[in-house]
C-alpha cells in the first residue's frame, strides 16, 4: 500500500469510527412503537419543579408501556428538565401544552416549564432499557439539588 493510499484508508476508519454512536442516536422507528402501544393503559406520572429540586427525582419506567410525564413548575423561578439521552431513549407521541398547542419531533433534548405554575405534558414509551440523568442547566440549580434519575426497564 503506497503512501497516500494509507492515508486514505485512515481517513476512511476515522470517518467510520466517528460516526453514530449510542449517545447521538434515537429512536428512528418511533412512529411504529407509538403507534404499538396501548394508549388506554396509559400511566400518568407527575414531576414537580421548585426551588432547587425534582419531585420526585427517580422515576422507573417499563419498556414498551404508554406514559404521560408532567412536568410543573411550582417555583418562583423557571427550571430545565433536561435529560438529553432519556429522551432519545423513547419513542416520542408528542408534547403538549394543555390548551395551547401540541409539538411532534424525533426526540428532544430539553423542556422549560415556566415558574409558577407552568405544565409541560410528555407523551411517549421507553424504549432503549438504562439509567439516565436529569438536571436542571440554569446557574448552580443542578448543584442546590436538582437531578434525578430516569431508569427503562
Ligand atoms: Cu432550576
Amino acid at each position: 500500500m503506497n503512501r497516500f493510499a494509507r492515508i486514505i484508508t485512515a481517513l476512511a476508519f476515522a470517518a467510520f469510527a466517528g460516526g453514530a454512536t449510542a449517545s447521538d442516536d434515537y429512536i428512528r422507528d418511533y412512529a411504529a412503537r407509538v403507534k404499538a402501544a396501548d394508549w388506554k393503559a396509559m400511566e400518568t406520572l407527575t414531576v414537580t419543579l421548585d426551588e432547587h429540586s425534582f419531585d420526585p427525582s427517580q422515576l422507573r419506567f417499563k419498556a414498551g408501556k404508554a406514559y404521560k410525564l408532567q412536568l410543573k413548575n411550582i417555583g418562583k423561578k423557571d427550571h430545565y428538565f433536561t435529560a438529553e439521552k432519556f429522551f432519545r431513549a423513547v419513542a416520542w407521541r408528542k408534547v403538549m401544552v394543555d390548551k395551547q398547542g401540541e409539538m411532534k419531533a424525533p426526540y428532544f433534548t430539553a423542556f422549560e416549564p415556566l415558574k409558577n405554575g407552568g405544565q409541560i405534558d410528555l407523551y411517549f414509551v421507553p424504549v432503549t432499557q438504562g439509567s439516565y440523568e436529569v438536571i436542571c442547566t440554569i446557574d448552580d440549580h443542578k448543584q442546590q439539588g436538582m437531578s434525578g434519575t430516569l431508569v427503562i426497564e
